[in-house]
């Protein structure tokens, strides 16, 4: 049975799972939820997903939701085909490096870049009111601070988690798309490894699939 995934296809969590799914070569069928029916919050789609919320994975009858989540098990599901996206379960050394990057992203990037977005965009588009200044500037600052120390890493590695490509780099897309076209291209441009890294993500062709709901 080909897997399920229930999403919405414009929404950056939904995106996430869908260029791991198109950089995994993997085939899946697509359930779009549809968000300004209320579809998430349906009592069908709350058996799914508790919180109301997309994606869902389904999978022979197992049930996955958080991207993150369901990324690391298409990328283990399909271990055999694609791009690799996980480092060598024996190597210790790789594997902490990739729960490194995976923090990094979780702990400093995604509430900088998630914040920004929501008060920029979302807020705007969805006529949730004005964006909370005092919020933006905070996270501006908190999105400088992480691209500055990704600098670092990534003036001696090709990709946040070493020198291969790997779900945590996936993990950093969508957002990220969003705040560059929000106001922070520059803050990405400022670093310069940052932005070839960040400018090979967006130009991967499973990005451009994912991004565009190919
Ligand atoms: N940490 C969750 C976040 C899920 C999430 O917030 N999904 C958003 C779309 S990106 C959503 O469904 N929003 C609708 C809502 O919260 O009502 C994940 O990565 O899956």
């Amino acid at each position: 049975m080909v897997l399920k995934i229930y999403g919405t296809k414009t929404s950056t969590c939904t995106q996430r799972v869908l260029a791991v799914l198109h950089e995994k070569k993997a085939r899946f069928e697509f359930v779009e939820i549809d968000w300004l029916k209320g579809e998430h919050k349906s009592a069908s789609h709350l058996k799914l997903h508790p919180f109301g919320k997309v994606p869902v994975l389904e999978d022979d009858g197992f049930v996955l939701f958080e991207s993150r989540a369901i990324a690391n098990y298409i990328a283990r599901k399909f271990a055999g085909q694609g791009t690799s996206l996980l480092p060598a379960d024996d190597d210790l050394k790789a594997r902490a490096l990739f729960d490194r990057a995976a923090s990094l992203e979780a702990f400093y990037y995604d509430p900088a870049v998630s914040t920004l977005v929501t008060e920029i965009v979302f807020k705007k588009a969805y006529g949730f009111g004005e964006a909370d200044e005092d919020l933006v500037a905070k996270h501006a600052a908190g999105l400088d601070t992480t691209l500055a120390v990704y600098e670092q890493i990534l003036s001696t590695q090709k990709y946040i988690a070493g020198d291969k490509l790997t779900v945590a780099d996936l993990y950093h897309v969508s957002y990220g798309a969003l705040a560059r076209q929000a106001g922070y291209l520059e803050t990405f441009e400022k670093y310069p490894h940052v932005e070839k890294w960040f400018a090979g993500l967006l130009a991967l062709e499973s990005w451009q699939k994912a991004s565009t709901g190919a």
